[in-house]
């Protein structure tokens, strides 16, 4: 059976160990499903992020999870689409990387990710998509202690790209 799944909601209401932030590099928060996860978590969130000194684009931090239920959260800093040339694909992979490391470190076994850089960043939705899933299958080809990956979609368009990519695997 594949660990990873999908689903079509608001990844702060999931059950995981750790749920993956679409962060900016101020780690200060911001719209999005950042914003969401930080009102969902409270307070406490954001006075842990100040004192990470914020993340570079393609980097990960992790925090606790405060009232989430999620454990921890792990806030990755996605890249803004230029138009492909800025090397905004690798930095992308780098955020899935990253933060599936950084959920092995903290001995998570169960981690959801939301669509990095798919909204205000506006990098492509499919390439975004095939990118995500091509970093998690490999990843889970050495990692072993990941038993569930889940891909959290918001919007219907999301949903559908993954739906329809991870249905030809
Ligand atoms: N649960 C899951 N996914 C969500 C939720 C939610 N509650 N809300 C939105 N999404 P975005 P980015 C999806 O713009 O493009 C922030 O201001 C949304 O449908 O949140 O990486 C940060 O502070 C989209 O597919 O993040 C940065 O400044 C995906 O989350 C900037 O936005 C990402 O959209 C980061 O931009």
């Amino acid at each position: 059976m594949s660990a990873i799944e999908l689903i079509q909601s608001d990844i702060t209401q999931l059950e995981v160990d750790v749920i993956v932030n679409a962060a900016n590099s101020t780690l200060r928060g911001g719209g999005g499903v950042d914003g969401a996860i930080h009102r969902a978590a409270g307070p406490r969130l954001l006075a842990e992020c100040i004192k990470l000194n914020g993340c570079p684009t393609g980097e990960a931090k992790i925090t606790d999870g405060f009232n989430l239920k999620a454990r921890f959260v792990i806030h990755t800093v996605g890249p803004i689409w230029y138009g492909g040339d800025s090397h905004e694909s690798d930095q992308l992979a780098s955020c899935y990387r990253k933060s599936l490391s950084l959920a092995v470190e903290n001995n998570c076994t169960s981690i959801a990710f939301p669509n990095i850089s798919t909204g205000v960043y506006d990098f492509p939705k499919e390439l975004a998509a095939n990118i995500a899933i091509r970093e998690v299958q490999t990843f889970l080809v050495t990692n072993k202690s990941i038993s569930k990956v889940l891909f959290c979609c918001f919007d219907s368009e999301n949903y559908f790209i993954y739906q329809r990519l991870l249905d030809k695997l």
